[in-house]
């Protein structure tokens, strides 16, 4: 096998092992359903495997099913999630059975295709990328229901940089100017990322920081759950049909803010970016300290755009891979780094912490891009297209590099919590300042 295919190959062993760490527990708990939200864990598991089979045994590697009966189960779009744990779905040790199967020949595959092929799911190794993300999506979404779950265990508590308080402004200037947003070079960027377009935007600020706990209590305490004029109508009535009073697994206790953990109980860090709260709080956020979200063309332009080389980076900081100086990513640690963790890891312009450590939630709806052609399939992005999802950008603690880069997008409904979510905020800058 030559460089690139064994590239591809650690990638494939790698987010196995991940999925496996993840699922190496009693039948009970895979089986389970934690929460109405999510799949027993044993349903991502095998249609993990499915996908896999789907992608790369049949479609690109055109061989037999070997388990068509089973298809239908794993069909994300046939079975809501609630609905998931009264199908009659593989167990525990049949799904790594199974997977494993799937896993001996997509690696024939690998070794058999022909990476330079015109054939767009082979250029490149593009189905391998394809399912090395989808792979690691689904387990950072196992680690959200395992979250949920309250069960102890996942604490993996590398240590993280030192947080920072730099001198100087909290919030960085994005003059006007147009830049590329989006992507037509990065093989294996999915469809909702292309193309590259030129979106030309006025200055504005953007946060150097995301959101910390510090800054979030103190819109807690300050009434900002009951107070109207900081939620937008919609909101406010999630609010109040949510009874929710602070951030998903926060609790009050002898005027200390205490979060769960993976099963810990722990004070508030209050130097880390809060997480877990929904598109209506990060925007009642904003209002709150006389701000807005960032549209999805800020949140990228701070990010990515080199103004001096006129092009896009792939990350933050440039196109190397995320190191443990630059980014928390990857699940070194089940947390989120304090903030001014990683001086290294700055943008162009200077916003810090955009790549890993919490998703980030824009003000922007999950719409295709000018000339978006659906690849390989209708409902990895279009069907979700619309103006019922937010998008979010940047990646979080629990993503893995393989599955953030400038360009990528996530979306969710405005109301979701479990995951590891939060925000930083922009405002428009005036005349005089641009
Ligand atoms: C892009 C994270 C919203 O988990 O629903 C997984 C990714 N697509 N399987 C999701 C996905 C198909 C997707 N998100
Ligand atoms: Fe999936």
């Amino acid at each position: 096998m030559n460089d690139f295919k064994e590239r591809i190959a650690a990638d494939l062993a790698a987010v196995r092992n991940r999925s496996l760490a993840y699922t190496d527990a009693e039948d009970d708990l895979l089986l389970r359903q934690h929460s109405p939200l999510m799949s027993p864990l044993v349903w991502d598991l095998a249609h993990i495997g499915n996908y896999e089979e789907l992608w790369v045994l049949r479609e690109a590697g055109g061989i037999t099913p070997l388990r068509p009966e089973i298809d239908d189960l794993y069909d994300a779009f046939k079975h809501p999630r609630k609905n998931r744990p009264s199908l009659p779905i593989l167990g525990p040790s049949e799904t790594r059975h199974y997977i494993s199967g799937v896993r001996g020949r997509t690696l024939d595959v690998l070794d058999r295709l022909d990476l330079s092929a015109p054939d767009p799911l082979h250029r490149a190794g593009f189905v391998f990328g394809l399912v090395i993300q989808h792979e690691h999506q689904h387990d950072e979404t196992m680690l959200a229901t395992l979250q949920l779950s309250g069960q102890p265990g996942l604490v993996r508590d590398a240590d993280l940089p030192p947080g920072r308080r730099p001198r100087g402004a909290d919030e960085v200037l994005v003059p006007a100017g147009p830049f590329l947003m989006g992507t037509d070079t990065e093989p294996w960027a999915y469809d909702n990322e292309r193309r590259a377009h030129r979106v030309d935007l006025p200055a504005y600020f953007i946060d150097r920081f995301p959101v910390g706990n510090r800054a979030y209590a103190a819109f807690i305490e300050d009434g900002g759950y009951d107070e109207p004029r900081w939620w937008s109508p919609e909101g406010w009535r999630w609010l109040r049909d949510s009874g929710a009073r602070a951030p998903l697994f926060w609790t009050r206790d002898g005027g200390t803010w205490w979060r769960a953990r993976f099963g810990r109980r722990e004070p508030v860090p209050m130097d880390e970016p809060v997480q877990h709260v929904c598109w209506y709080e990060a925007d009642a956020y904003a209002r709150w300290v006389g701000r807005r979200l960032p549209t999805e063309a800020e949140w990228e332009k701070a990010c990515g755009w080199d103004p001096d080389a006129e092009r896009s980076r792939k990350y933050a900081w440039g196109d190397e891979a995320p190191g443990p100086d630059r980014a928390n990513l990857g699940h070194r640690a089940a947390r989120p780094a304090p903030i001014g963790a990683y001086p290294a890891g700055a943008s162009a312009y200077g916003a810090e912490q955009m790549i890993g450590d919490v998703w980030e939630w824009t003000s922007s709806c999950f719409l295709p891009y000018p000339g978006f052609h659906s690849f390989p399939y209708r409902e990895y992005s279009e069907v979700f297209f619309g103006g019922d999802h937010r998008v979010l950008r940047g990646g979080s603690w629990a993503a893995d590099p393989a599955a953030v880069r400038t360009t990528f997008r996530n979306w969710d409904y405005p109301i979701r919590r479990q995951i590891f979510t939060g925000f930083r905020c922009a405002r428009d800058a005036t005349p005089e300042e641009a």
